[in-house]
C-alpha cells in the first residue's frame, strides 16, 4: 500500500473505532473491541474495501500504533471520545512529561490547566519532540512540561496507553512549566 492509502484507512478506522462506530454500524465491547470480521463486513458495506491484508499493514506500519489486533479482535489504543474501559493499570510517570498544543491555547491553559476536551483523558508524550508534532496539528505548537512525579506525589493517577502516549485526567496549572 502506499503511504496516502495507509494514511486513509487509519484515519476511517480512528473515526470509528474512537468516535462513531454507530455511523458504519458496529458495536465496540467495553473494552473498545470489534471482531475483525464484523469491521472488515461493515466496511464492505460502505463501500470503503479493505482487505484483511491490508488492515494487518495498516495496524502494523501506521506511526504511532493506534490500533491492536489480537485474538481475532481490533480495538484503538487510546483517544476515544465514547465511553471505553480500556483496562490501563495505573503506573509511576516519568519525573517529567510533555504537552504539545498550539499557542492560541495558551491562554487558557495558564488559568485553568489542561483538560480533556471532547477525550476522556489529557494525552501527555513521553518526549519533547513528540509533543512538537501534537501541538503542529492546530497551528505554531508550543510545548509545556509537566511536573508528572509532583502530580503523582499529589494523587494524580497516570496511565500509559499501549502506545505509549500517557494519560491523566487533568492538569493543574502548577503543575505547568510554559515556555518563556
Ligand atoms: C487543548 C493525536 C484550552 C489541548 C495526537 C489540545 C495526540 C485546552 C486540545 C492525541 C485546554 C485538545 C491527543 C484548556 C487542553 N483550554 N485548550 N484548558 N486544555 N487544551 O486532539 O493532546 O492522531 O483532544 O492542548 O497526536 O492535541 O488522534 O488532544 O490542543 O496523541 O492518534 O485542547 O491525538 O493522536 O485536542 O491530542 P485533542 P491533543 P491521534
Amino acid at each position: 500500500m502506499d503511504d496516502r492509502r495507509v494514511v486513509k484507512v487509519s484515519k476511517y478506522l480512528s473515526r470509528h473505532l474512537r468516535h462513531d462506530p454507530q455511523r458504519i454500524g458496529i458495536e465496540l465491547d467495553a473494552q473498545g473491541w470489534v471482531d475483525v470480521d464484523v469491521l472488515l463486513a461493515a466496511l464492505e458495506r460502505q463501500r470503503f474495501r479493505v482487505t484483511r491484508a491490508e488492515l494487518d499493514e495498516v495496524v502494523e506500519r501506521n506511526d504511532k500504533r493506534r490500533f491492536t489486533i489480537r485474538d481475532g479482535r481490533i480495538r484503538a489504543n487510546q483517544g476515544h471520545t465514547v465511553e471505553v474501559d480500556l483496562g490501563l493499570e495505573p503506573l509511576d510517570p516519568p519525573a517529567e512529561l510533555f504537552h504539545g498544543t498550539a499557542e492560541g491555547f495558551v491562554d487558557a491553559i495558564r488559568a485553568e490547566g489542561l483538560k480533556a476536551m471532547a477525550r476522556h483523558d489529557v494525552h501527555l508524550s513521553p518526549d519533547y519532540a513528540t509533543a512538537v508534532r501534537v501541538g503542529s496539528r492546530r497551528g505554531r505548537p508550543v510545548v509545556l512540561v509537566v511536573d508528572a512525579a509532583g502530580m503523582a506525589a499529589e494523587g494524580h493517577v497516570f496511565f500509559r496507553s499501549d502506545n505509549g502516549v500517557w494519560l491523566t485526567e487533568s492538569v493543574p496549572p502548577w503543575a505547568i512549566a510554559f515556555p518563556e
